[in-house]
């Protein structure tokens, strides 16, 4: 392992990215308009039907794809991009597990279909869990997994005769196993003097509600059928010379020429180069730095790459522009680097999550998001526990967010869930994760999992496959996993870069006693470090909070109690941090929706009136912001520090002072 060498970390990274490409089979690009693309967005109403048969499959024995849907029975109109659990009066479909069909109609412009140059896909965001796709009731896709996009090229049905639109059939499947990416169980309830005959709940391991249907757009895109498939960049920095190195993939064309062209913010050509793999240097770079690390942020280039192939109907060209920035990214024994300088991050663990429309993408949600964020002072997040919509890493890498970007291994306990099939899998699904987030800029680590049970013993063999498969696919970014484990039991930890650990010192024991936290958070730290000599993230701490209810001494779940108990973190993460500490994450951004039990808060005692509306006694709430994102006293306790540790690890004073947003806490 290289760590501690920084420099040369970082350097072979950028030398052996390509070697990790190769590992890396077909593109998942963002699907854009170019001058010879074109997009087509479906969300909007859908026609919906759960099918409640007793053993779900009456769709398939149907065929409930090969005719309209409103021919095969009654259908209700679900949004898309949403949740179906919570838009419906139907209480039967809020904790429905099984398969959910999906259908609608598109136009298709007459282009589209005539134009035998013209390559049609569909493509679906996130289908939570497993998707089976149908156009015009031909099968055209399968896909497992709830968080990454998948797609098909449908041109060949739609250009077979005079067509003006297709019915697009998608039925969905939120039933988790132990092989599943999380993992889940299907618990059958036999004692038929309390349950009806087939009666079977679904349980998970992890704390938030296991939300499903169409999460994110669903769309048709066009390219030629010469196409420029995929596009990789790892950036260096020599100097100040900045080096980005590209290579790109062709579909459709064995003969061809490639041309890129790398334009500063301006607008101006800063480099050129030809051909499928190469190397652009920019003299004087602007750098891609985090949010309050230097005055200019996100210095985003955009590389323009033009295609030009020879097919059996002549020459043509396809044009695709990959925002770029930037940066190197390194780890030492007690640091993290960005571009050279220690970084250090301070922010949040986040959720898809709202009222409503559950996981379903959201504009207006995902922009006030970004403006709290900043607001805090927060100049990091994680994607606690998946990998968030495509749209979310590209503001980050726009306003210089820097983001842990975590797969959905969440819940890995049993000892099912580390076979040798749930390993597959989880290789694959960082395979796809790594394909479509590997070129943002402020990804700068992959968090493999959250919170395993990595003191079982085959979590070595599974950790140490899954994070050196990892670093094979980008050998330019650390990889960790989020433990909870303690440090001398942990069989995963000697494989990751950095030691991400979770504690809730005086939440989930030593109930109320806030004055334990500073020893037995020092003590976490130290043993941490003297085993591993490995720097370290606080990558979750917290304590829940109804907005409102107040009680001074603090009492838990009053607003004074999650204050009281950031202050005893801060206390030592303030001494941890001048030596291996290299940031801290809240759990949570705000509070968010999970499964109906007694632990959240029955179990507590708290007081019943508490609950009356708009509170409702579920939902995990250690949200420093409320559900509906208002803040709670600790989110300005947050804001001081965030901006005062930004103030203290800036490159430059001014780069805070130029980008305070609204009132800032400090005073210049
Ligand atoms: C954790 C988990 C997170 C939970 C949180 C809690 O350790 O990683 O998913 O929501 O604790 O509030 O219990």
């Amino acid at each position: 392992m290289l760590r501690g060498l920084a420099g040369t970390w970082a350097v072979l990274g950028a030398l052996l990215w390509g070697c990790g490409l190769a590992l890396l089979q077909g593109g998942m690009l963002y699907p854009q308009e170019s001058r010879s693309r074109e997009r087509k967005e479906l969300d909007g109403l859908w026609r919906f039907r759960a099918d409640f048969s007793q053993n779900r499959r009456q769709g398939f024995e149907q065929q409930w794809y090969r005719t309209p849907l409103r021919e095969s029975g009654p259908s209700l109109d679900m949004p898309v991009p949403s949740s179906f659990n919570d838009v419906g009066q139907d209480g039967r479909l809020r904790s429905f597990v099984g398969w959910v069909w999906y259908e609608r109609e598109a136009a298709l412009p007459q282009r589209w279909t005539e134009d035998l140059g013209t390559r049609v896909v569909l493509r679906v965001g996130s289908a939570h869990y497993y998707a089976i796709v149908w156009v015009n009731g031909v099968h055209v896709a399968e896909h497992e997994g709830g968080h990454l996009p998948f797609e098909a090229d449908i041109s060949r049905l739609v250009q077979s005769g005079p067509l003006s639109s297709c019915r697009i059939t998608i039925a969905i499947n939120n039933t988790l196993s132990p092989n599943t990416l999380p993992p889940g169980t299907i618990l059958y309830k036999t004692d038929t003097s309390k349950y009806p005959k087939g009666y079977f709940v679904q349980n998970t391991n992890f704390d938030f509600f296991n939300y499903a249907g169409l999460h994110r757009t669903v769309l048709l895109y066009t390219t030629p059928t010469a196409y420029i498939d995929d596009i990789t960049v790892a950036t260096d920095v020599d100097q100040d010379t900045g080096l980005v190195n590209y290579q790109i993939v062709v579909q459709g064309s064995e003969h061809f020429q490639l041309e890129v062209c790398l334009l500063d913010e301006e607008g101006t050509v800063v480099a050129k180069g030809t051909g499928g793999r190469g190397q652009l240097q920019v003299p004087s770079a602007h750098l891609w730095w985090p949010y309050l690390m230097h005055e200019h942020p996100a210095y985003l280039y955009s590389l323009e790459v033009k295609l030009t192939a020879q097919t059996a109907a002549g020459f043509v060209s396809d044009f695709y522009t990959l925002p770029v920035g930037i940066r190197t990214v390194a780890v030492t024994q007690s640091q993290f680097l960005i571009n050279g300088k220690p970084f250090y991050f301070h922010g949040v663990n986040k959720h898809e999550d709202a009222d409503i429309r559950g996981k379903g993408f959201d504009w207006p949600l995902l922009v006030k998001d970004f403006n709290l964020l900043r607001w805090l002072g927060a100049n990091a997040f994680r994607t606690s526990h998946y990998p968030y919509a495509e749209e979310v890493m590209q503001l980050c890498d726009r306003y210089g967010i820097v983001v842990i970007d975590e797969s959905p291994g969440v819940g890995i306990v049993l000892a099912q869930s580390y076979s040798n099939v749930s390993l597959q899998h989880h290789l694959e699904v960082m395979e796809e994760m790594v394909r479509r987030d590997k070129n943002h800029p402020s990804v700068v680590m992959w968090s493999v999992a959250n919170e395993p049970a990595s003191f079982l013993k085959p979590a070595g063999y599974y950790f140490k496959t899954l994070i050196a498969h990892t670093k094979a696919l980008d050998p330019s970014r650390p990889v960790t996993f989020v433990t909870n484990s303690n440090y001398e039991a942990d069989l995963g930890v000697p494989y990751v870069d950095v030691i991400c650990v979770n504690s809730y010192y005086s939440w989930y024991h030593d109930y109320g006693h806030m004055e334990v936290i500073q020893l037995q958070l020092a003590t976490q730290f130290e043993s941490w470090y003297k085993t591993y000599q490995k720097p370290i993230i606080q990558s979750e701490y917290g304590a829940e909070t109804i907005t409102g209810f107040h009680e001074d001494p603090p009492l838990m779940f009053s607003e004074e109690y999650q204050k009281g108990l950031l202050e005893q973190y801060h206390v030592v993460l303030d001494q941890k941090r001048k030596e291996y500490v290299v940031g801290e994450l809240i759990w949570n951004f705000a509070d968010f929706m999970t499964d109906q039990c007694k632990w959240q808060f029955g179990e507590w005692n708290v007081p019943l009136l508490l609950f009356s509306a708009p509170q409702r006694p579920i939902g995990n709430r250690k949200g420093i912001f409320t559900r509906q994102r208002q803040p709670k006293s600790a989110a300005f306790l947050l804001r001081e520090r965030y901006w005062k540790l930004a103030n203290e690890t800036k490159c430059h004073r001014s780069a805070v002072k130029s980008q305070c947003v609204g009132n800032s806490p400090l005073t210049f």
